[in-house]
């Protein structure tokens, strides 16, 4: 029986901020996990190797799913993002170490593939509305046959996801930017430029929006019904997750889908906006949510009340995890979409994933395990560097959901 006989953990910063678990076994089968909290990378950093690489030598690698449980139910202190982040990346460096003694793509160890791509989404930006538009436009040219579409707000520099120079990056400071928030105008102004997308392009491809949790429960209900005629293929975190409830709001007031859970840890987030299907698509995602076995349960509880999967696919989830996600996205039956933003060059220079992208959908490949490639000696040369995500507030200065 092999053994675990080494677990490093690889912090770089390759245009951004990534923490990355590498085990490797007697048999020098070698396993990588994504452990990035973006803004809080070095807490998942110190949690591995402070807590649980000690656990990890000497261990069985093929037994995930007891690694798993060990981990889990070990620490006593359940769930969270850092716990979360932390086993995701042991399990995920599992099965890229399963795949590789086997010989086989993490997607053969999940049951095969019940499609040959992941359909994806970019996420098209601008400034202002002809920008964004530009926007869409390229990425239509690029073949992608779904899009999010995100503007500034006149006069609200806190704006979401409006990207400045080629890759979106919002963990941009060595302390959080402070950003001032209107709902008011957000309000006024997304119908506009959405209708606006929808004017130019029309209903040819897959529209999607993000509020990124900035909504009250009543508010967000109006927004969806105002939309509900641009038929978006989701409003994403139109409220704060925490009380779960409040979907049930949204959900009575309109029928545009509901996404949402690219915060959240564990299947206990989610269980009753899935149970009681208060949402349409989970984003929960293979890094932050204990990796592909726990992440696989929730989408696997997904599937029976007809929620589909969305996974969260943002820079500030390596490679690595992209990976699994696109492993695990080509066999659930359930799947939705995978948003994909893509990684820099420089992020390449030290991630080399095997995955590829062909008229809108990512694709595995053939190779064993995950299909990634980390060069560490790339990696030594991006030193860390502390960035924060920005706060909130509102005019009044009292803070509010970023
Ligand atoms: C966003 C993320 O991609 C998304 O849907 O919500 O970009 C999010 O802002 C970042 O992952 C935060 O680190
Ligand atoms: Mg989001």
């Amino acid at each position: 029986m092999a053994t675990i006989t080494d677990a490093k953990i690889i912090v770089t910063s390759p245009g951004r901020n990534f923490v990355t678990l590498k085990i490797t076994t007697s048999d020098d089968v070698t396993g990588l996990g994504d452990a990035t909290l973006n803004g809080r990378e070095l807490a998942v950093a110190s949690y591995l190797r402070d807590h649980v690489v000690p656990l990890l030598i000497g261990r069985d690698p093929a037994r995930i799913e007891d690694t798993w449980q060990y981990l889990y139910k070990g620490a006593y202190w359940r769930r969270g993002p850092v716990t979360m982040t932390a086993i995701a990346a042991v399990d995920t460096a599992l099965w890229d170490i399963k795949g590789k003694v086997a010989g086989l793509p993490v997607y053969d160890l999940l049951g095969g593939k019940a499609r040959e791509g992941a359909m994806v989404y970019g996420h098209a930006s601008g400034g202002d509305v002809a920008e964004l538009l530009d926007d869409i436009a390229r990425f239509k040219e690029l073949g992608y046959r779904a899009i999010r579409a995100q503007a500034a707000v006149p006069g609200s520099p806190g704006s979401y996801g409006v990207r400045h120079g080629q890759v979106y990056e919002p963990a941009n400071a060595a302390l959080p930017e402070e950003q001032i928030w209107s709902t008011e105008a957000y309000l006024d102004f997304a119908p506009t430029y959405l209708t606006a997308v929808r004017e130019r392009f029309g209903f040819d491809f897959h529209l999607l929006h993000d509020v990124h949790h900035r909504l009250t429960p009543t508010e967000a209900g109006r927004l969806g019904r105002r939309l509900e005629d641009l038929r978006l293929f989701w409003m994403e975190d139109p409220t704060p997750a925490e009380l779960q409830e409040s979907f049930r709001q949204i959900r009575q007031a309109t029928t545009t889908p509901i996404a949402v859970g690219e915060v959240f840890n564990s299947i206990w987030d989610c269980e009753r906006l899935i149970t009681e299907r208060l949402i349409d698509y989970i984003r929960a995602s293979v890094a932050h949510t204990g990796g592909i076995t726990h992440l696989r349960r929730i989408f696997n509880l997904a599937e029976l009340y007809q929620v589909r999967t969305g996974s969260h696919g943002a820079t500030d989830l390596s490679p690595v995890s992209m990976a699994a996600a696109v492993h695990l996205d080509v066999t659930v039956p359930n799947f939705g979409i995978q948003e994909y933003m893509g990684h820099s060059p420089l992020t390449h220079e030290v991630f080399q994933p095997s995955y590829e992208l062909r008229d809108g959908a990512l694709y595995p490949s053939e190779a064993p395990g995950l299909g990634v490639e980390l060069d560490e000696e790339a990696a030594a040369r991006f030193p860390y560097e502390p960035k924060y995500l920005p706060v909130g507030r509102r005019a009044d200065g009292s803070v509010h959901d970023w």
